[in-house]
């Protein structure tokens, strides 16, 4: 294993034979139990716990195939040194402690200039706080590097939530099952929440409705009772308008309100501006459609909410959750265990964040933050005293920027500075690892330690290796101890092994030896816990209004913000793009599993034939989609999918496995969400041309 002297080694229980117990790693509500199969050494079938409730035996067909992953004929088997230019993909094999020494020699000369020229870009390749923001985060702590600020997926939303409800905090997820009224909010629960749809399910075979708002018809969508195909980032619209039929029909519990909430004056007044007609011009769904709705919500107990991420990706996505999170409160439906809104549980975890990632190693030092969503400009910027030193190197792990971030074009021009220095950890050659001067081999679940919450559920999960790493791979943090040790940095929390710091990751609030039996424990949370207010907020109520935000400048009540790219403002760009992800990819992990991207088949655009017809664009046919940062080609699809007016470029395949080496995020852009810094993946005008 080439550990240097004094470093644990990485692995401390490994079976040879027999059934190990973990946790899907990836970045999905669900996270799994998992139970791997070894045999001599080598692990041959990866299954869903079936003693774990949340996952009850089932996983999706993504990781029901995880040993094809892990022992794909491409995993990275040993550190590699680029040797051609940059980008090109060509490389040489070298050995670990030659390849660390290296990085460690450029670290140290670049953080003799300034440790803020360097960068670290991670986000949730895996979901574990070990290999996660474990050990690097202590790492780049020591060294004072650039931080960053994560928040490519969900900030806008939790951002939103937070100011309403006090944090990512909500429905115990188990009793949806029990729900009469299921709205399902910006989310293809089938593809990207299965356990979840699963519980849907449940409560449909006990007579619930189920109801659907997205603009585009999804398989979860057509297995709803109502579908609500609205317009891209018009939801604040639609729930103002929700709210305005609650007011005028008195559908109120006017007692929840009194007790439980704050600034219910300014919000029925906004709301009642908001009459269905006008909702219905700006989200383009008949104003019937938002009656009966807002009629089922009052009059259905218990109703509920399962709202996810999808439908913050554009500007006005915090506002938009903020609207619907209130939702909840107006009725009263948090009274019933059953009733309420969930769209991240993950706030409820004790994670011990300063034991795990150490900021005291800061020492008061406060380095300049980058957000990672407009990583192509920031890799393109000169110093200057706004933004302070030129990035001279980027160290990337659990990530894929080159295919995941907004505006690749320029991300992709980013990475290629032939005087950026770039390591990237990884189990494959992905499109960001073409532009590294170093590809270090990593682990996978499968074969190291890691302990996990999850954000569509309440248990903390464990994951055992079951297997010795493949070739020469390493830990994400035994990378960062074997730097750090090449660094000099002496603070024993360097030499913490992934057990140990499993251990640190919840202190003494789990039970580490239930995890250890088990793996798995259930936090101890109240059936319905805002049944009585006691929201996480300042006041410990639901805030309409929020006086943070108030503080802050901004607007303390929830208001629709129309799209940066709004459609029919641009006569060159006629049509809305979103990019949600594809059912049997994750982000752009698995898109080089085989099987897998065989079921996708090829990168497709789905285009109503309203759209397709008069461009003369028939199903099958190559077509350009492009606007002012580039362009992209991909096969159209004419599918009653699409809304008109919408294309769907499903993501997220790797530029290199898709037609002519781009893919959807040429497109997007690099602006940033009303609340959270977050993405517009989905604020998105494009046009589209037969080839
Ligand atoms: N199979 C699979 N599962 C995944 C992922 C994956 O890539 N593949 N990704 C994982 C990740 S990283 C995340 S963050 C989670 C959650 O991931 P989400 O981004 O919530 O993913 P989806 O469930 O596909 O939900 C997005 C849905 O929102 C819709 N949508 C787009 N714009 C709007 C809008 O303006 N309003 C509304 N109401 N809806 C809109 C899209 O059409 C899509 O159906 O899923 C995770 N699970
Ligand atoms: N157009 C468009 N773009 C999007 C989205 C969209 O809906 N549309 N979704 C956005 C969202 S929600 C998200 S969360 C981001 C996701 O962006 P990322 O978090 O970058 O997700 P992935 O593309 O899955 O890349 C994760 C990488 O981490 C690697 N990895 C996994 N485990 C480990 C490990 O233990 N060690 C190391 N070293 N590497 C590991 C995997 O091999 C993989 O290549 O993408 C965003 N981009
Ligand atoms: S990706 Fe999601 S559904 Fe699939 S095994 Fe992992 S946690 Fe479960
Ligand atoms: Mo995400």
């Amino acid at each position: 294993m080439g550990g240097t002297i004094g470093i644990p080694p990485i692995v401390s229980f490994v079976k040879a034979s027999g059934e190990v117990r973990g946790a899907c790693p990836h970045d999905c509500p669900d996270t799994c139990a998992l139970v791997t199969s070894v045999r001599d050494g080598v692990a041959w079938k990866v299954q869903g716990n079936p003693g774990h409730r949340p996952t009850d035996g089932v996983l999706c067909t993504k990781v029901s195939r995880y040993t094809e992953r892990t022992y794909h004929p491409e995993r990275l088997l040993q550190p590699l040194r680029r040797s051609g230019p940059k980008g090109s993909g060509q490389f040489e094999a070298v050995g670990w402690d030659e390849a660390l020494d290296d990085i460690a020699g450029r670290l140290k000369a670049i953080a003799a200039r300034d440790s803020q020229a360097i960068l670290p870009y991670s986000y949730a390749g895996t979901m574990g706080l070990v290999q996660g923001e474990g050990m690097a985060a202590r790492f780049f702590n020591k060294l004072g590097a650039s931080l960053l600020d994560r928040t490519i997926c969900s900030t806008a939303g939790g951002e939103g939530l937070t100011q309403t409800l006090g944090g990512k905090v909500g429905m115990k997820v188990e009793f949806f099952a029990e729900s009469k009224l299921i709205v399902i909010w910006g989310s293809n629960s089938i593809a990207s929440n299965l356990h979840f749809w699963r519980l849907a399910q449940a409560a449909k075979r006990d007579g619930a409705r189920l109801v659907c708002i997205d603009p585009r018809r999804t398989e979860t969508a057509e297995k709803c009772h109502e579908h609500l195909q609205l317009r891209p980032g018009t939801d604040a619209a639609l729930a103002l308008a929700l709210m305005h039929e609650l007011v005028t029909n008195d559908w109120l519990d006017h007692d929840y309100i009194a007790q439980h909430t704050v600034g219910w004056d300014g919000l029925r007044e906004r709301a009642l501006r908001w009459s269905p007609e006008r909702a219905a011009e700006v989200c383009g769904i008949p104003a019937q459609q938002i009656r009966t709705l807002a009629h089922d919500w009052a009059t259905t107990k218990p109703a509920a909410i399962r709202l996810n991420y999808g439908m913050q990706r554009v500007r006005g996505g915090g506002n938009a959750a903020r609207a619907i999170a209130c939702l909840p409160a107006l009725t009263g439906a948090w009274r019933h265990r059953a009733g309420g809104l969930l769209l991240s549980s993950s706030g409820m975890f004790p994670v011990e964040k300063a034991a795990l990632q150490r900021p005291d190693l800061l020492a008061g030092r406060a380095p300049r933050m980058v957000n990672m969503i407009t990583v192509g400009d920031d890799l393109l910027r000169e110093s200057s005293p706004e933004f302070g030193p030129k990035v001279e190197a980027v160290i990337v792990y659990n990530s894929n920027p080159v295919a995941v971030a907004p505006e690749s074009g320029k991300v992709v021009r980013g990475f290629a500075r032939e005087d950026l220095f770039t390591v990237v950890l990884e189990h494959f050659q992905t499109d960001t690892a073409d532009y590294a001067d170093y590809i270090l081999p990593a682990t996978t679940q499968l074969e190291h330690w890691d302990i996990h919450l999850a954000y569509g559920h309440t248990d903390v999960l464990l994951n055992r290796p079951a297997i010795a790493p493949v070739g020469d791979a390493k830990t994400n943090t035994q990378v960062f101890r074997e730097l750090a040790a090449r660094m000099g940095y002496a603070e024993p929390c360097f030499a913490d092994s992934d057990e140990d710091m499993c251990r640190q990751a919840y202190g003494s609030t789990v039970d580490f030896d239930e995890l250890l039996d088990k793996g798995f424990a259930t936090l101890q949370i109240p059936d319905a816990p805002f049944a009585d207010g006691a929201f996480p907020t300042p006041s410990g109520k639901c805030e309409f209004f929020s006086e943070r935000l108030a503080r802050q400048g901004l607007d303390g009540l929830p208001d629709h913000l129309p799209n940066y790219e709004l459609a029919g403002s641009s006569k060159h760009y006629p049509l809305a793009m979103i990019s949600p992800p594809a059912r049997n990819f994750l982000n752009s992990t698995f898109v080089n599993v085989r099987s897998l991207r065989d079921i996708e088949a090829e990168p497709v655009l789905e285009i109503h034939e309203d759209d397709a017809l008069p461009r003369g664009i028939a199903s099958g046919a190559v077509v350009r989609v492009f606007n002012d940062r580039g362009e992209y080609r991909v096969k159209a699809k004419v599918s009653h999918r699409a809304r008109p007016g919408v294309v769907n470029g499903l993501g997220i395949w790797w530029r290199k496995l898709g037609l002519q080496g781009t893919n959807v995020n040429q497109l997007t852009s690099q602006k940033l969400t009303d609340l959270g810094r977050g993405p517009v993946f989905y604020d998105c005008l494009v046009e589209v041309r037969a080839e």
